[in-house]
């Protein structure tokens, strides 16, 4: 493993309490906006916006810190059809026999289907692989540790990043989704991820009128100190 020196944490700042309100409040206003979109424009996206984005995924915490993701950018449209038509063909199998009648039932208000037009109407589709394992620079294999949790955490932070961008996106699973790995020819020691589609919103884009739960529903405080106000 890597000899890492420590170093003065330089880039720590501080907020005095009222700039963190602030600031969390504006992020949170701008977070509770994000939704999931399945129609798209075929609109580009302005040049380095995805480099970017991806370079904020860069960032994200990994066990021991081994990054165990991969990312491929597809805006080509022989590529794209390519994996539209597997994609398809892989939910028509899901839709007809694989999903139980219970997992049909949660999608239902969803009003998701076995077409997949959305994978060649965007300008981008960018596929995350999860790497079990990864090389040192000298070329030693090393096992990854928490892999799919920092996969997980690294795609999070990239659906924020384009979120903040001013782009849309639609996490994609197509299941099983291996074909990924020889479209995009990437090694079988790489797991496809998560397939997220991305660009602008359809002019006349429609989202199911879902809700998020409170947060009362999802956190329990079993002690108030947290929120003490000061
Ligand atoms: N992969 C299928 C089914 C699907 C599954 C879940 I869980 C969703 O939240 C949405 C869709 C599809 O993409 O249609």
């Amino acid at each position: 493993m890597p000899d890492y020196p420590f170093i003065p944490l330089q880039t720590y700042a501080e907020l005095p309490p009222q700039e963190m309100r602030e600031r969390l409040n504006a992020f949170y206003e701008n977070m509770q906006r994000r939704r999931t979109v399945r129609e798209f424009s075929a609109r580009p996206i302005p040049t380095g916006i995805i480099e970017q984005a991806l370079r904020v995924a860069g960032t994200a915490p990994s066990g021991a810190n081994l990054q165990p993701w991969h990312f491929v950018v597809v805006t080509g449209a022989d590529t794209k059809h390519k994996i539209r038509i597997a994609a398809e063909e892989e939910e028509r199998e899901f839709y007809a026999h694989r999903a139980s009648r219970e997992w049909l039932q949660a999608l239902e208000p969803l009003g998701t289907d076995t077409d997949k037009p959305f994978l060649e109407i965007a300008p981008c589709l960018i596929a995350v692989f999860l790497q079990k394992f990864g090389y040192l620079p000298n070329g030693k294999k090393v096992k990854h540790y928490y892999p799919v949790e920092s996969t997980g955490l690294a795609t999070g932070f990239l659906i924020t990043a384009l979120h903040q961008a001013g782009l849309v996106c639609l996490t994609h699973t197509p299941s099983p989704m291996r074909f990924l790995n020889e479209i995009l020819s990437r090694p079988k020691s790489e797991r496809p991820f998560l397939l997220l589609v991305t660009g602008y919103p359809a002019e006349d884009a429609t989202v199911p009128d879902i809700k998020r739960k409170p947060l009362e529903d999802f956190v329990s405080f079993i002690d108030s100190q947290v929120t003490a106000a000061r």
